[in-house]
């Protein structure tokens, strides 16, 4: 019986104050049988493991050599699918992708449910390798397919009022039973300002390595927004609102002191309880030096003005 094999540790609630992404214990084992059940019950259509063939390859691409595949796919941040590193990619192996609609509502002149083939036509696909580095130190670099986020905001035209977007993950607490025991409330929420929004860094990411999503990666669309910590990055997008006031998000309400709205990556801001300024590419031995915005100064713009180090 999947489970049997992991033993039971009591399950680590702790205050909110004191939770981080890494250190809450998983509990699963007696969830793996109405897993079973209800996954049985619901079958629903798929659309993970499609060849996408992007148009172009982004100028906005590093140089550096991609992440191996197996290690990009293979650990993974994705409470909804438990909180360890490996759990996602085996969790989610049997996951069913519902059939999938992004709602676009708030404060915009042409509200809308796109159906999955308007989405993904929207704009032409493109590659970006692009880094992607956690708060808890590590990193990967992964070949995104994707579009410009922008391209869907120029389709909703929002109005002059909205000053932010909020982003919410899909969410079916009966099939995803290990997100009970994650410790943060769901759906996943995340936001970003306007501009942001529209930096043309910031990417509406449908696939990588030349393929849609796998399930642990946020199928079948995601957020990429390379020069802020990895929780930025929303997961498996359903819902997306323009609004004029900052939206409430899952990290930064859950323990304001450790992650902040912007959470731009920035070696000088130390997490309360561990130094930013390294990180740990993974595949690769050693550590690297973190960079300010990831590596991406064409974000500094955004931040004129600003100070870092409050406005973290
Ligand atoms: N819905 C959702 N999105 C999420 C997360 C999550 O737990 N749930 N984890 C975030 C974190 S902490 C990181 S580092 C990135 C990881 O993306 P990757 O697993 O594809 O590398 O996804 C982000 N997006
Ligand atoms: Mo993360």
């Amino acid at each position: 019986m999947a489970g049997s094999a992991r033993g039971g540790g009591a399950v680590l609630i702790r205050r909110a104050a004191k939770w981080r992404e890494c250190d809450v214990t998983p509990k699963q084992v007696y969830l793996s049988r109405r897993r079973l059940l209800w996954l049985a019950a619901l079958p629903l259509e798929g659309v993970a493991g499609e060849k996408l063939t992007p148009a172009r390859r982004s100028p906005f691409s590093t140089e550096e050599r991609p992440t191996p595949y197996t290690i990009v796919t293979g650990h993974t941040n994705f409470y909804e699918f438990g909180v360890g590193k490996e759990e996602p990619a085996r969790n989610a192996g049997d996951f069913q992708l519902p059939p999938w609609t992004v709602t676009v509502e708030g404060a915009v002149a042409r509200r809308r449910v796109f159906d999955w083939d308007t989405l993904k036509k929207l704009a032409p696909l493109e590659e970006r390798i692009y880094r992607l580095r956690c708060v808890e130190g590590w990193s990967v670099v992964v070949p995104w397919i994707g579009y410009p986020l922008r391209a869907l905001i120029e389709a909703v035209q929002p109005l002059s009022k909205a000053r932010y977007v909020a982003f919410e993950s899909y969410y079916d607490a009966r099939r995803m039973p290990h997100s009970r025991t994650a410790g943060i409330p769901f759906p996943y929420r995340e936001g970003l300002r306007l501009d942001e929004a529209l930096h043309p860094l910031t990417l509406l990411c449908f696939g990588l390595y030349g393929e849609s999503l796998p399930i642990q990666n946020g199928a079948p669309v995601r957020l990429i927004v390379p020069w802020k910590y990895g929780f930025k990055s929303i997961k498996s997008v359903a819902r997306i609102r323009f609004t004029e006031g900052r939206p409430r998000t899952t990290w930064s309400s859950a323990s304001p002191e450790e992650y902040g709205f912007y959470a731009n990556v920035n070696p000088a801001v130390d997490h309360p309880r561990w130094r930013q300024n390294q990180e740990r590419r993974l595949g690769e031995p050693g550590l690297r030096q973190t960079l300010l915005f990831n590596g991406y100064p064409q974000a500094a713009p955004l931040y004129a003005g600003m100070d870092l180090r409050k406005d973290y």
